[in-house]
């Protein structure tokens, strides 16, 4: 006889009733004739917000994203508009040139200022066609505050009108699980401000609708600041709120530290007066500081006056390899640290020595936003 195996309703895992300390335990008291059973953990995490991390490794992730991806007829693939860079992950884009995908842009409530989302859309067309990516869609949204979900099922009607299996991906905490609740009217799957929520594939069917959405967990890209420190300092730079757009005009051999993580020394010659902005979360400090001053405001501030990184993890933070490298940035150019926020051009050029640590990835890219006309 066929086992029945009873999976999480909110994040996909394997129940068991044998184990507390194991993955998937239910008591099975909670089990039995429940239609709608949730693990220990999502349990937690929902009314508690209490977050167990998980045992699981990126090749885990990989495999149940690859295995959904085979049995799904089209890919929603989700990133985050505020990090982009972070989210817009190699193994992500293998999967879209391989199948029919929509792409979906969330969190698009927490861009400074607001944006148009046709401003947005070209600006992400423009990034998918250098990939060689050429979606069916682009919807832009907020699973925060609903803004652009009815469009991803008008989409979805539209291109698939007899139905379709679709699969939801991305990397951890672009707001999968948060867009899939929208889509179902319903907090079904569980969510929270932690990455790795979602362990294994969910299914549900959208009320009204042939559309199958399928949950995958996030994929665990390289590179990421926020992956770099503790999970309170994580919850201090990925922004639940519009991040902050902080305009600098310094002088040459200035430093500018951006919280504990990355140092910025400005090159530029002292003719040229360079203006900057610098995006992140509101919760990353900033200080404008002499060089010989660097070391002394690490040791003395860090966890206070700088941060993140906190008291908990800065002996770990600044025991990481770093690297130092020069850009030339000029004006309509960003220079991006995955995981943490952008430096954007107002006046230029900027040539920056930055240090960070070696595992953080840099990128330059187009404007996302475009700097303020000087007067
Ligand atoms: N401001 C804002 N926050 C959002 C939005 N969508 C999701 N979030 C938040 O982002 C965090 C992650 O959301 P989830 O839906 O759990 O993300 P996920 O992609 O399913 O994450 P994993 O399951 O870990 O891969 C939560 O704190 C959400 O509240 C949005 O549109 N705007
Ligand atoms: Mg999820």
């Amino acid at each position: 006889m066929k086992k029945v195996i009873n999976r999480c309703k909110g994040c996909g895992i394997e129940l068991q009733t044998e184990d507390k300390n194991k993955q998937g335990y239910i008591p099975s008291t909670s089990l039995k004739g429940n239609k709608n059973p949730i693990c220990q953990r999502c349990f937690k995490l929902t009314n508690y917000g209490d977050y167990i991390p998980m045992e699981m490794s990126s090749e885990d992730y990989r495999r149940e994203v690859q295995r959904t991806a085979n049995s799904a007829q089209v890919a929603l693939a989700v990133f985050d508009i505020i990090d982009f860079e972070g989210s817009f992950d190699d193994e992500i884009l293998d999967i879209l040139r391989e199948m029919d995908s929509i792409i979906i842009i969330n969190k698009v409530d927490l861009i400074p200022g607001g944006k148009h989302a046709s401003e947005v859309a070209n600006w992400v067309k423009a990034r998918l066609d250098d990939e060689g990516i050429a979606p069916l869609d682009i919807a832009i949204v907020s699973a925060q505050n609903t803004y652009g979900i009815n469009g991803i099922v008008r989409k979805l009607n539209h291109f698939f009108p007899h139905g379709v299996k679709a699969m939801v991906m991305g990397t951890t905490n672009v707001g999968k699980s948060s867009i899939i609740n929208r889509l179902l009217g319903e907090k079904k799957v569980t969510t929270s401000k932690y990455p790795g929520t979602t362990l294994k594939s969910t299914r549900n069917v959208i009320p009204k609708s042939k559309i199958t959405i399928i949950d995958t967990p996030g994929l665990i890209p390289s590179g990421r600041i926020s992956d770099l420190v503790c999970e309170e300092c994580h919850l201090n730079i990925v922004p639940s709120k519009e991040i902050s757009r902080k305009t600098f005009k310094v002088k040459a051999d200035k430093v500018i530290l951006v919280g504990g993580l990355v140092k910025i020394k400005i090159l530029t010659d002292e003719e040229i007066k360079p203006i900057f902005s610098i995006f992140a979360s509101k919760n990353v400090t900033y200080h404008d500081t002499k060089e010989d001053r660097v070391e002394a405001m690490i040791n003395e501030h860090t966890g206070t006056l700088v941060t993140p990184p906190c008291d908990v993890c800065k002996d770990e933070f600044y025991s990481l390899p770093t690297k130092t490298e020069v850009y030339d940035l000029v004006v309509g150019e960003e220079l991006v640290f995955k995981g943490l926020g952008w430096i954007s051009v107002k006046r230029g050029p900027l040539k920056v020595e930055v240090t960070l640590p070696e595992e953080a990835d840099l990128i330059i890219r187009d404007a996302f936003i475009q700097p303020k006309r000087e007067g």
